[in-house]
């Protein structure tokens, strides 16, 4: 029988990774997937709270009945708060940045940003949602955290990761040495390795977009997508459609099998609707290490400098040969004007 390693023996035998921490990192990284275990459970009886009979804003163990991105948020903020290694978080439910300086925070030296449940519009129709997290080392020398802290490049990230809550609940991360996936076992409980240095293919054949969007897409996004769209043996195409509406399951399928994921600027969201900090960076820094790319449609992701801590960013995702055509198409079609 294949010896089980956890999540916490993973990160463990990684320590020597870092070479100047002396296990902070790693024990941040163990309060994430603490709190990724709790909130699966939640989010894995969602379904069951109408059966069970919750009543108004209570459930039948009288506790008050929470939105399940309201109760992930502050999951993930106790685990943090609690864990000692955080002192500040960005997170997508909170306007402003979390100052956490209690006792065992107070020499913390990380800072996280994080969408806690992202796609929770999708759990009453029992579509795979997700968590998805940066961290990055604080800049600012001791105190309460401060806004510098998260106005930092995607370069800057010392790990980042998503949760995919779905058939399976996978946990996948990364702290710039590949991309390691592992898998929730229930019956133990424990996140367990079930893919090592995970790999999106260079080439896919899926790409991932909201049509819908279509008359509002730049000339260049329409010209990518008539290109999918073409009939052509030699490369394969037409491509396949796939949009689940929810950014981690849709990330978590063009990973594996390789493809594309587009969210650009349209009349609703003229910056793009995905936000840098806490959705664009942190999967920018996943599809890299494994070996694909993420762009605005003009520049790399990871090198946006931000202004404000829930910026919007345009995103196209994936496969490295389908992303850097899809900057070509936007270079010949909608070129950025000065
Ligand atoms: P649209 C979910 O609301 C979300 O934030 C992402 O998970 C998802 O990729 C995107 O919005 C879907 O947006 O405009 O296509 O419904």
């Amino acid at each position: 029988m294949q010896a089980v390693k956890t999540l916490g023996q993973f990160i463990i035998e990684r320590q020597e990774d870092f070479p100047y921490a002396k296990g902070e990192l790693s024990r941040l990284l163990r309060d994430i997937g603490i709190a990724a275990k709790i909130v699966n459970r939640e989010v894995n009886k969602a379904g069951l709270v109408d059966i069970l009979g919750a009543v108004g804003n209570t459930n039948v163990q009288g506790e008050e009945q929470k939105k399940l991105d309201v109760f992930a948020n502050e999951q993930f903020i106790a685990a943090l708060s609690s864990g000692g290694e955080c002192c500040g978080i960005a997170s997508e439910e909170n306007e402003d940045i979390i100052k956490i300086n209690n006792t065992v925070s107070k020499n913390a030296k990380y800072v996280v940003a994080m969408d806690p449940l992202d796609g929770s519009s999708n759990i009453d129709v029992n579509v795979s949602i997700g968590t998805i997290f940066s961290i990055y080392r604080r800049v600012s020398i001791s105190g309460d955290c401060t806004m510098e802290d998260f106005m930092q490049k995607g370069t800057e990230q010392v790990a980042a990761g998503c949760i995919t809550y779905g058939s399976s609940t996978m946990l996948m991360y990364t702290t710039g040495k590949g991309v390691n996936g592992f898998t929730l076992d229930p019956s133990i409980g424990e996140f367990c390795l079930s893919h090592s240095q995970m790999k999106t293919p260079d080439q896919g054949f899926i790409y991932s977009i909201n049509e819908g969007n279509y008359v509002h897409f730049p000339e260049g996004v329409k010209k990518f997508i008539k290109y999918c769209q073409e009939e052509d043996n030699a490369t394969k195409r037409p491509y396949s459609s796939r949009y689940i509406g929810s950014l981690v399951a849709d990330f978590h399928r063009n990973l594996l099998k390789g493809g594309i994921f587009i969210y650009p600027t349209t009349a609703k969201s003229p910056q793009g609707k995905l936000r840098l900090l806490y959705e664009c960076n942190p999967l920018a820094f996943l599809i890299e290490q494994a070996g694909g790319v993420a762009s605005t449609g003009f520049k790399r992701i990871l090198e946006v400098q931000p202004t404000d801590l829930h910026q919007r960013e345009p995103i196209f995702i994936g496969s490295k040969n389908m992303v850097k055509l899809a900057e070509d198409f936007m270079a010949k079609y909608s070129p950025v004007t000065a």
